[in-house]
């Protein structure tokens, strides 16, 4: 299998898929494709060949392209058997909830406060809608390790738990995770200390930054 995927400092959502096939043990050669400019066009023009969407994440597997994150997770799943989801179908549903959830969006949040920010030297203060999304988040994290009873989310590893990782790397290399949310601390300190959330972190950790035009005012230029 080949993922071709965003550089490691710039692509968020490449991060989840290979998070995913990582997770699930599987082994693939990784293409890189530069998501910067003036490379970018060109780049993302060579993906268009061989991929409808023209964006990365894509997984080539044989003669079929799996040209979307939340699918190249679910594919993964699918070939560990299903472990990285839970077996009863009302939490593998909550499961999915979640990973959709950040699929479509984290629309306060996602959108102007990138993931290429986490690398900034210089960081501004996250703006209100930011905050409203990272509370609410931070509220849902902590009722499922409630429920489940934890370490992760839906108790053992799920994809729930890899789809936030850059999210939670996004809002907090900005601020503090505040004390009264405490069991997500705790989650996030063992989700973040995983091999392969540490390998790709240190690999976008050696890039240059990838300064975004839009982020001191929050992406409303
Ligand atoms: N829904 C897609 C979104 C992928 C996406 O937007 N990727 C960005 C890079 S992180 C991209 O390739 N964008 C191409 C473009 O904007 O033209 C997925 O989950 O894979």
């Amino acid at each position: 299998m080949i993922l071709y995927s965003g550089t490691k400092n710039a692509s968020s959502w490449s991060f989840r898929a290979w998070l995913a096939l990582k997770e699930a043990g599987l082994r693939f050669d990784l293409k890189s494709v530069d998501l910067t400019e003036p490379a970018r066009g060109d780049a993302l023009a060579a993906v268009a060949r061989f991929s409808p969407s023209a964006s990365v994440p894509a997984l080539m597997v044989d003669d079929v392209v799996i040209f979307d994150s939340m699918a190249i997770m679910e594919y993964a799943n699918d070939r560990v058997g299903g472990d990285l989801l839970p077996k009863e179908s009302k939490a593998r549903a909550v499961a999915r909830s979640l990973l959709a959830w950040q699929h479509s969006g984290v629309t306060g949040l996602c959108p102007a406060l990138s993931f290429e920010s986490v690398f900034y030297e210089n960081k501004r203060d996250p703006t209100a809608e930011e905050t409203a999304d990272a509370k609410r988040l931070l509220a849902a994290w902590c009722d499922c390790l409630r429920r489940s009873g934890g370490p992760y989310l839906m108790g053992s590893l799920s994809l729930a738990d890899l789809a936030f990782v850059p999210t939670i790397m996004r809002i907090f290399s900005h601020v503090a995770v505040p004390t009264r949310w405490a069991e997500a601390a705790t989650w996030m300190d063992l989700l973040l200390q995983r091999t392969s959330v540490v390998e790709w972190m240190e690999d976008a950790r050696r890039l240059d930054p990838v300064y975004l035009p839009d982020y001191r005012d929050g992406g409303r230029v």
